[in-house]
């Protein structure tokens, strides 16, 4: 590809959008960078470019910056209705997310994750696994290492693992991943996309390109996902944690049960998963499923998973007082999460929800609020919205900040009683990100 000379627009300049430039401007690109924020806002990272002769700050309100433009790429948080974006589709210019860029360059196979949970976990686990039985690889994506890095690097791995999230397929073009794994669709991110339809429509696409030379890994069990297998080309296995399958990976009894083709079933032991939950099976399945589909072996699979304790801020135990345990579940920032995470533990929790509202479909979550609470303590901005959908019969304590809840909850437990953190919000209105949030929680826990 020749970018020498040509003008090219990045939007934001966080992670993805400083790497981006980095990128087209050492290949020759002239490269306008916008943001809503004032540059001085653009942190650190950005000084590594921002003296670079290629580059020029261009404005962020003004559509005259398209003028002679042959390429937009916009950083994953930038909405498509952004201004600029439409602008730009009006014109036909090109519009590319930074994986489709990294896409177009990486000659190592892409095994990509995606879905509303889990993607992290199951990513990780899938790089520790491909390490563990002694391949190369390089993890990278949602997770938190842009791809157009790579794209610069030798690229002597095997393969690389990579979280995909629905911000970035909104806008591939030829983007393949030789194993794309599709773990499940709840509502998320309706702000962003527009509507379920179109979510479900952007994450589908992951295997649009594929063919019968690639492999897509669904989740039997999600409904959501039951029109898309048809207009798939690549050889596709599902998961089931909770029936038996003629074909693929699926529980039986004490066992995961692995089957492909007329080769014999291959069995792994449940009690190799130290992870929390049902949806740890499923991520745990999709993992194992890949790794194999890659050629590694069903003993170096039992050994990797044996040995993998889970990520910080995903249901995470987070200490004990007074005979009452402390759950951090701060990843979980949507409503499926909730559901998820409730479904966890065999007796009613305290849970602590709420934050920043990215319109939740709360509702939902009405019946299992019965039966897998005890109290729902409701914080932050979202608090009123909550209420009114989950139903205002129950009691509800509310509090402005989260220290407030986790107190609240601390006060009305009883010993052997869960206080469950799985706000089903993002964090913004308090906190930077969920990390900040979840170790908000576990200082505030360790205080009590
Ligand atoms: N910005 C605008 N206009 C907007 C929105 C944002 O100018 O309308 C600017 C912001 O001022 C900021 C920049 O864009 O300067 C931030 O860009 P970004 O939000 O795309 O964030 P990056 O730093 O590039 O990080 C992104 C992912 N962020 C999002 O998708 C929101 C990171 O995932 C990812 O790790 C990183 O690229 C590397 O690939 C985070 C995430 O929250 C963890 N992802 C969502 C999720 O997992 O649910 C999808």
């Amino acid at each position: 590809m020749d970018w020498k000379s040509k003008k090219i627009v990045v939007i934001g300049m966080g992670k993805t959008g400083i790497a981006a430039a980095g990128f087209l401007g050492r290949q020759g690109a002239k490269v306008i960078a916008v943001d809503e924020k004032s540059p001085d806002q653009w942190g650190d990272e950005f000084s590594r470019i921002a003296r670079e002769p290629w580059l020029t700050i261009g404005d962020y309100h003004h559509i005259d910056i398209l003028n002679g433009a042959s390429m937009v790429v916009p950083s994953p948080g930038i909405p498509p209705n952004n201004q600029l974006l439409v602008e730009a589709l009006k014109r036909n210019i090109s519009v590319i997310s930074e994986i489709e860029l990294a896409y177009r360059l990486i000659r190592v196979p892409i095994l990509a994750v995606t879905g509303t949970n889990g993607k992290t976990t199951t990513t990780t686990l899938l790089g520790k696994i491909l390490r563990d039985s002694g391949k190369k690889v390089f993890v990278g994506g949602n997770i938190g290492n842009p791809l157009i890095e790579y794209a610069e690097t030798d690229q002597q791995d095997d393969f690389i693992v990579a979280e995909i999230s629905s911000f970035q397929l909104q806008w591939i073009e030829k983007f393949k991943p030789f194993i794309a794994v599709l773990l499940n669709i709840t509502c998320d991110h309706i702000n962003y996309h527009g509507s379920f339809d179109e979510y479900r429509r952007v994450k589908a696409s992951i295997f649009a390109r594929q063919t019968k030379k690639d492999f897509a890994v669904l989740n039997a069990e999600d409904q959501e996902q039951a029109g898309i297998a048809e207009s798939i080309s690549a050889r596709t296995y599902s998961f089931s944690s909770k029936n038996i399958l003629p074909e693929g990976i699926f529980v039986r009894g004490a066992e995961i049960v692995l089957k492909m083709g007329q080769a014999a079933e291959e069995t792994y032991p449940l009690d190799m998963i130290h992870l929390p939950g049902a949806h740890n099976v499923e991520n745990v399945m999709a993992a194992v499923m890949a790794a194999r589909l890659c050629g590694c072996s069903r003993e170096d699979i039992i050994a990797s998973v044996n040995a993998f304790r889970g990520l910080p801020h995903r249901i995470e135990f987070a200490g004990e007082k007074k005979s009452v345990k402390f759950y951090d579940d701060s990843k979980g920032t949507n409503v499926g999460s909730v559901l998820r995470a409730l479904e966890t533990f065999d007796r009613p929790v305290i849970l602590l929800l709420g934050g920043r509202d990215k319109d939740g479909d709360f509702e939902t979550l009405r019946p299992l609020l019965k039966t897998k609470t005890k109290n729902v303590i409701l914080f932050g901005e979202a608090r009123e919205r909550i209420a009114s959908l989950i139903g205002e019969d129950r009691a509800l304590v509310k509090t402005e900040k989260l220290r407030e809840a986790i107190e609240s909850a601390y006060r009305i437990a009883e010993p052997d009683d869960i206080i469950l953190l799985s706000p089903g919000c993002a964090s913004f209105d308090e906190f930077a990100n969920y990390k900040e949030r979840g170790n908000h929680f576990k200082e505030v826990v360790r205080n009590l």
